[in-house]
């Protein structure tokens, strides 16, 4: 009897449980939820448990590989993201096509922490649209058991020594970017010789390239499977933590150097969700999780000064401002009426054999 006893409260608790789910299934609808799209490898996924934890608020978390990539689904809309993480120049594009919400920086207790340098800058001139997160630049990691010669030139990408060891950056801006550099041009360049250039010096290079990759590089390199690979800095930094022999160069034709920033979607239906998670990931403390995850550079300065002396004067984490603008490198502009002559040269590099 006693037995049965247990087994009626046993089902009465069980029956509960499952009344009290079906209610918190039922309340989707007051539940607080945030849409995030970011680049892949972005964060520290135990952050964004420590944000659901804190604020209660559940997050849809979707990733992408290339700005080009994000404009495309947010602007087809339907995707019904409300915040997203875009670079510099896809930021003023997407301002100049009305895809972004003002953001009211009054609300972000840890804006002021953002330094200077990294505030009113040509895409957002008045910070009304994006707060910052990560900086880099673009460069090549090399293997040192494989390249016995000095890293100092973009034109290394071009030695058929490297035949079938060579990875390139499956990014059109950044692919043709660094082949302008090296051709000695502006990467915003709209001159159509120089585009040209830029096309068929990419389309002699394609023998040698193993692989057009994005997120996948990290592990190939790690593993010793390419000899030379264009990436971005906080990459190059997460590789070299695993694997010794790689290095970071950046090239003496100059290079890009980018800001990825917070930004909130038109008719975002989660603003307030938007904003208290871009407070949160400028919070000293979680920016530097997420610097120290990902190996990316903070545009926080208390994040800096908190990372190991090395770390600080690493120029694959924090070159110098000074050092990036003497040594020619840009950052990438909105092309605006440009923009369909690189989407061409770029197919043109794609499709050829
Ligand atoms: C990380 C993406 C880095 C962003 N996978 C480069 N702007």
């Amino acid at each position: 009897m006693k037995r049965f006893a247990g087994i009626v409260s046993l089902l009465a608790v069980v029956t509960l449980c499952l009344f009290a789910l079906a209610g918190c299934g039922g309340d989707k609808k007051s539940a607080r939820q945030l849409k995030v799209y970011n680049w892949g490898d972005y964060i520290d996924p135990d952050v964004l448990k420590d944000f659901e934890q804190e604020t209660g608020i559940h997050v849809v978390y979707d990733t992408f590989a290339t700005n080009e990539d994000m404009y495309v689904k947010i602007k087809s809309g339907g995707s019904d993201y409300d915040l997203a993480i875009p670079s510099d120049y896809m930021i003023a594009r997407m301002i100049r096509d009305g895809l972004l919400e003002k953001i009211d920086t009054g609300n972000l207790k840890n804006y002021k922490l953002i330094g200077d340098s990294y505030k009113d800058l040509d895409f957002d001139p008045k910070n009304e649209f994006s707060v910052p997160y990560m900086w880099g630049t673009v460069g090549i990691i090399y293997n040192k058991k494989m390249v016995d010669e000095p890293v100092d030139s973009w034109g290394i990408l071009w030695n058929k020594k490297y035949a079938k060891q060579i990875f390139m950056l499956d990014s059109p801006r950044d692919s043709i970017g660094i082949t302008l550099k090296y051709l000695g041009h502006s990467l915003n360049t709209g001159v159509d010789s120089e585009l040209g250039e830029a096309r068929d010096k990419l389309i002699e290079q394609k023998p040698l390239v193993l692989a057009y990759v994005v997120d996948e590089v990290k592990d190939k390199m790690i593993a010793g499977e390419g000899a030379l690979a264009v990436v971005w800095s906080g990459d190059a930094v997460f590789m070299m933590e695993k694997n010794e022999d790689l290095a970071y160069a950046l090239p003496k034709e100059g290079t890009n150097y980018w800001f990825d920033s917070m930004v909130i979607l038109k008719g975002a239906k989660n603003k307030k969700e938007a904003e208290e998670f871009i407070d949160f990931m400028t919070r000293p403390d979680i920016a530097k999780r997420n610097v120290e995850y990902i190996g990316y550079a903070s545009p926080i300065p208390e994040v800096v000064k908190r990372l190991p002396q090395e770390t600080q004067e690493d120029i694959a984490s924090y070159p110098s401002m000074d050092m990036l603008r003497q040594s020619g490198a840009e950052v990438f502009n909105d092309l605006t009426e440009n923009l369909p002559k690189y989407d061409k040269v770029w197919t043109e590099v794609k499709v050829a054999q």
